[in-house]
């Protein structure tokens, strides 16, 4: 592994450990913002890449999201990408997972930074089109 790639590991997880946001500021962009409690209460942060196995002061503790980066991010229920899954595009807000229709609220234990824009292969929050 070169330095440079070390580096970047270095600075990934410092984004994925977090940046404290008190509200969601208007026009933030990158990273999939959420909160531990619904309509963004409670403690904030930003994921800015995946995370496979989410420590515990994450993991079943997300309660609200907006997806303010370029690409669609996947929650998902258990560690490395199991079980149930709910995707959201570039722009859109989930402001309480644990509503009827997805039954998500405290369940998120690892996240995927999809590449493109798109919720293709994924179930989505929101249907479109
Ligand atoms: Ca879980």
């Amino acid at each position: 592994m070169s330095r440079g790639v070390r580096v970047l590991g270095v600075l990934a997880v410092a984004v994925l450990v977090g940046v404290g946001v008190s509200a969601p500021a208007q026009g933030r962009s990158g990273g999939l913002w959420n909160s531990n409690d619904s309509w963004y209460e409670g403690y904030s942060r930003i994921f800015g890449g995946s995370n496979a196995n989410m420590p515990s002061y994450y993991s079943d503790k997300i309660s609200a999201i907006r997806n303010y980066d370029s690409v669609a991010w996947v929650l998902f229920d258990d560690k490395y990408y199991e079980d149930r899954r709910f995707c959201i595009r570039p722009g859109e807000s989930v402001p309480d997972l644990g509503a009827p229709q997805w039954k998500f609220n405290d369940k998120t234990s690892s996240v995927l930074r999809l590449t493109t824009a798109s919720c293709a292969g994924y179930p989505a929050f929101y249907t479109i089109g």
